[in-house]
């Protein structure tokens, strides 16, 4: 199949997922065509099928907000024509899914017809989607989409709740690559971070409100005092300088380390020991199952799509958003020395079920059956 793919190239779940799940059907030898504004943070190898547009966004001084939607969908009319391609699968639905209407519309005029696939990914329907200033349109243009994915059953039900959806949601969980995300023995690094044996304590995200890092602070915080600990935290975003605020108040600074957006993120987890995500939103927690994969149990609230990840006394455990001493009380069982094994073992175990080479067939056998029944309404 020849797929477009229409995402955010930044260091973000939902760029993350689009930008793994186009060079794993690289590999299956589909052509993937990835729409976007700048290159994709994980677009970092080269492949014959593997081609990248980037959306150009012409200024004009009437302009106080560039058109973003109408580049992208001329774009998206652009490749789509010369590249003659069967399918754009757009990931999240702000506004990638209004400008694949608008990009579809287009196409008909000229005698092309393409289904439409949107991913929803989190904060597009749990926050920033259901806000009345978008509300309509994300409606819109998720009943128009030829087919519809969420990625937990969580936020499929989120979406029903919040929106008057027509169209069916197929739930297709994200996934890793365990060969890339796999522990490695990095003791020289270990050394160099815990000389003295602590434990690591890492937590990755894009450093927003909704990941609530204030909560890491106040854990790692009691932690430290019960057990000989290093805090690492990977990413970087608008609450960082709150952050390092907190850092000096709770007296935790030598404790604390800031390493900033990594490549080699699996390079940090293959020598954590627990990873912590307190978030008060969280569709699916890929950042979690990225540590998971390199054996590093979880710790993280019981929201959204956080419990169909995180098997509570397995992998780790869930807690309620805020709950900071129950968050303390199951860190500690965790680390445990007793205990730590066992659920390292679990954390990887549960990982495995969300393998790169599992879900990527349920994606492939969708878009068949989307090209499918396309075709078969056009007959009709
Ligand atoms: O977490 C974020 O704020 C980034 C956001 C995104 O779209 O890039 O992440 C969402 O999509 C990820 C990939 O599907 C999920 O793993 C995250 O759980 C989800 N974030 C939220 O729901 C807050």
């Amino acid at each position: 199949m020849k797929i477009g793919i229409v995402c955010y190239p930044t260091y973000g779940g939902s760029g993350v997922v689009a930008t793994e799940l186009g060079k794993a059907l690289a590999k299956q030898g589909h052509e993937i065509h990835f729409i976007t504004y700048s290159q994709p943070t994980r677009l970092d190898f080269f492949s014959e099928n593997l081609y990248y547009h980037e959306v150009d966004i012409r200024s004009y001084p009437l302009f106080q907000y560039p058109p973003y939607e109408l580049a992208l969908a001329s774009k998206m009319v652009d490749v789509v024509t010369h590249e003659q391609l069967d399918l754009l699968h757009v990931h999240y639905a702000i506004p990638h899914a209004s400008a694949a209407f608008m990009a579809k519309q287009i196409l008909t005029t000229k005698g092309i017809r393409i289904p439409v696939i949107t991913t929803l990914h989190g904060t597009d329907i749990t926050l920033v989607g259901k806000d009345p200033s978008y509300e309509p349109v994300v409606t819109f243009s998720i009943n128009q989409s030829d087919g519809v994915t969420a990625v937990s059953e969580s936020l499929k039900q989120d979406t029903l709740d919040h929106f008057d959806i027509t169209n069916h949601i197929e739930v297709v969980p994200n996934f890793i690559d365990l060969s890339r995300f796999q522990r490695q023995k990095k003791d020289h690094f270990k050394t160099a971070i815990a000389p003295d044996g602590e434990r690591l304590i890492i937590h990755t995200s894009n450093f927003r409100k909704v990941k609530r890092i204030e909560d890491v602070m106040h854990i790692f915080d009691r932690l430290r005092k019960e057990v000989p600990s290093k805090l690492l935290l990977i990413g970087d975003g608008p609450e960082r300088s709150k952050i390092e605020n907190m850092c000096r108040e709770l007296g935790t600074c030598n404790d604390v380390r800031f390493l900033g957006k990594l490549d080699v993120i699996e390079e940090v987890l293959s020598v954590g020991d627990l990873f912590l995500m307190p978030s008060e939103k969280e569709s699916f927690g890929l950042a979690a199952l990225e540590a998971m994969a390199c054996q590093v149990p979880v710790v993280s609230s019981n929201v959204g799509g956080l419990p169909e990840l995180n098997e509570d006394g397995v992998s780790g455990f869930t807690a309620n958003v805020g709950d900071i001493e129950d968050m303390t009380a199951k860190s500690l069982t965790i680390l445990d020395k007793d205990n730590l094994d066992r659920f390292k073992q679990g954390a990887f175990k549960v990982a495995k079920r969300f393998d790169i080479y599992n879900i990527v067939p349920e994606y492939e056998a969708y878009y068949e059956r989307v090209i499918f029944e396309m075709k078969g309404a056009a007959l009709a």
